[in-house]
C-alpha cells in the first residue's frame, strides 16, 4: 500500500511537472499576436496624414448583420436566406459596388489557342475568349484556364482576378507568376482560369466608355446606381465560372474566386452576387474589400472614393469622414458570402489596408456563419505573424513584408481549400 502511494504520488508529480513544464515552455514559445511595428507606424504616420496609430481609431459600434433594417432580430437560417441577405445585398449595391444591369444577353466562348501536355503532360491549357452579346452588338474578352490530365472524378478549380497584368497562355507555362502559380494549383489537383480586369473594364475612371458597363448601358453614362468597376471584374469572374460549368472535368459546385487588393475587393463582392462560388479568397484587398470602414486606419472612404471614383458609386463617397453613419460596413460582405467560405489574408507592413481592420472584419462575419449552422473563426485577438488560422468556413493569416500576393500565401490558401473543399 505504502509502495502504491509512493508510485502514485510520483506519477501524479511528473505529472504535474510535465503538465507546468510544457505550459510554461508553451508560453516562452508562443508568440504574440499580430500587432503593427511601432517603428512602422511612426515612419507612416510622419509621411502621410492618414491614421496609422491604434489609439486613434475611433470608438464605433458595427451594424449587427442579424439585425433587419425594420429593427427584427434574423433568428433562423431561412429568414437570413430570404429576407435579410437580400435585403443586405441590396443596401450593398446601392451604397457601395452598384446594382448589375438586368439586361438580357448570351455568353459564348471561343477557344483561340491550345495547348496540350504542358508541364510535362500535368495539364491541358486553353486561350479563351468569352463574347457577350446583346442584341446585335458583341463585347469580348480574353481569359485562359488550365486542367489537369490525371484527376480521378471531377476537380475543383480557382478563377484568379488578375488587376495588374494579363497573363497569355504560353507565359503562364513559361514564366511562374506569383499572381497566378497555376503549375501549383495544378499538382495540387485545381483546374484554374485567370484574366485581367481591365479587359472586362478599364481600371481607369475615364475609360469607362471602352468597357464592359458602358457596352450594357449602349453608351449612356452610368446611373447613380449603376455597377461600377469593382462589380464589373466580379462580373467577369462569374462568366469564367459559366465556361468552367461546361467543362465534364471541372466541379462548379468546388471553384474559388481569388483576387489581390482591388481585386480581393472585387473577389468577396463577386462572391456575393454569385452564390455558385464555394469560396472568395480576398488577399490584402483593405477599404472598401474586407476591412471595416469604421476604424478609419489607412486607407479611407473619402481617399478610396476621390482616387477611384470608378469603383463605388457615389452614394459611398457621401460617407467620407463619417464612416460612423454608414448602415453597413465591410464585415457584412464577408457575411454576405456565407455559409460558402471566405479567406482573408494581410500582410504585416501593408497597414494602408489595415491588417487588425481585415481580421476583424471576418470575425464580425462568424454570427451569420454560426447562424446557418457553420463554424468560423471569432477569436478576437489576431494569429501571430505567418501562423494561419483556419475555423471551419473562414480562415485567415498575415505573413511578413508588404502588399503582394505570393506563393506563400498561395500555399497557406491552397490548404484552406483543401480543409472546405475536400
Ligand atoms: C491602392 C488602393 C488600394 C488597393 C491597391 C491595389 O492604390 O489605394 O485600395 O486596391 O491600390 O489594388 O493594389
Amino acid at each position: 500500500m505504502h509502495y502504491f502511494t509512493n508510485q502514485f504520488s510520483t506519477a501524479v508529480f511528473s505529472c504535474l511537472f510535465a503538465v507546468l513544464f510544457t505550459s510554461v515552455f508553451a508560453i516562452a514559445e508562443d508568440p504574440a499576436a499580430w500587432s503593427a511595428n511601432p517603428d512602422l507606424v511612426k515612419k507612416l504616420s510622419a509621411k502621410r496624414s492618414f491614421n496609422y496609430d491604434e489609439s486613434k481609431v475611433p470608438d464605433y459600434q458595427l451594424p449587427d448583420p442579424l439585425t433587419m433594417i425594420d429593427g427584427t432580430k434574423v433568428s433562423s437560417a431561412q429568414q437570413w436566406m430570404t429576407k435579410r441577405r437580400p435585403e443586405l445585398l441590396e443596401q450593398f449595391r446601392h451604397l457601395v459596388y452598384g446594382r448589375r444591369p438586368d439586361t438580357e444577353y448570351q455568353v459564348t466562348f471561343e477557344t483561340t489557342e491550345e495547348i496540350e501536355n504542358a508541364f510535362d503532360g500535368l495539364a491541358n491549357g486553353r486561350s479563351m475568349k468569352a463574347i457577350i452579346t446583346i442584341d446585335q452588338r458583341t463585347y469580348s474578352f480574353p481569359f485562359v484556364v488550365f486542367t489537369p490530365n490525371h484527376a480521378t472524378g471531377k476537380t475543383p478549380a480557382v478563377v484568379a482576378i488578375n488587376n495588374r497584368y494579363f497573363i497569355p497562355l504560353d507565359k503562364a507555362v513559361s514564366e511562374p507568376d506569383p499572381y497566378w502559380p497555376v503549375k501549383t494549383l495544378l499538382q495540387q489537383g485545381y483546374a484554374s482560369a485567370t484574366f485581367y480586369t481591365s479587359h472586362v473594364d478599364p481600371d481607369n475612371k475615364n475609360d469607362y466608355a471602352d468597357g464592359i458597363r458602358a457596352f450594357f448601358a449602349d453608351g449612356k453614362p452610368p446611373t447613380d446606381d449603376a455597377w461600377r468597376s469593382l462589380s464589373a471584374w466580379g462580373w467577369g469572374a462569374s462568366r469564367v465560372l459559366d465556361y468552367l460549368s461546361t467543362l465534364p472535368t471541372v466541379d462548379a459546385n468546388r471553384v474559388a474566386v481569388v483576387g489581390h487588393s482591388r481585386g480581393g475587393k472585387a473577389a468577396i463582392w463577386a462572391a456575393a452576387e454569385d452564390e455558385r462560388f464555394a469560396i472568395a479568397y480576398s488577399n490584402n484587398s483593405g477599404c472598401g474589400g474586407a476591412a471595416l470602414s469604421r476604424r478609419g486606419y489607412g486607407e479611407t472612404v473619402k481617399q478610396i472614393t476621390t482616387v477611384f471614383p470608378h469603383w463605388f458609386t457615389p452614394q459611398f463617397a457621401e460617407y467620407a469622414d463619417r464612416e460612423n453613419e454608414l448602415p453597413i460596413d465591410q464585415h457584412e460582405t464577408i457575411a454576405l458570402v456565407a455559409p460558402r467560405a471566405v479567406y482573408v489574408t494581410s500582410s504585416d507592413e501593408d497597414l494602408w489596408a489595415d491588417p487588425r481592420g481585415e481580421y476583424a472584419s471576418l470575425v464580425a462575419a462568424a454570427p451569420v456563419f454560426e447562424l446557418l449552422g457553420k463554424t468560423a473563426i471569432d477569436e478576437p485577438t489576431m494569429p501571430p505573424l505567418n501562423r494561419q488560422r483556419i475555423v471551419g468556413q473562414t480562415g485567415y493569416h498575415v505573413r511578413s513584408g508588404g502588399h503582394g500576393l505570393g506563393q506563400v500565401d498561395w500555399d497557406f490558401f491552397v490548404e484552406f481549400m483543401d480543409s472546405v473543399l475536400k
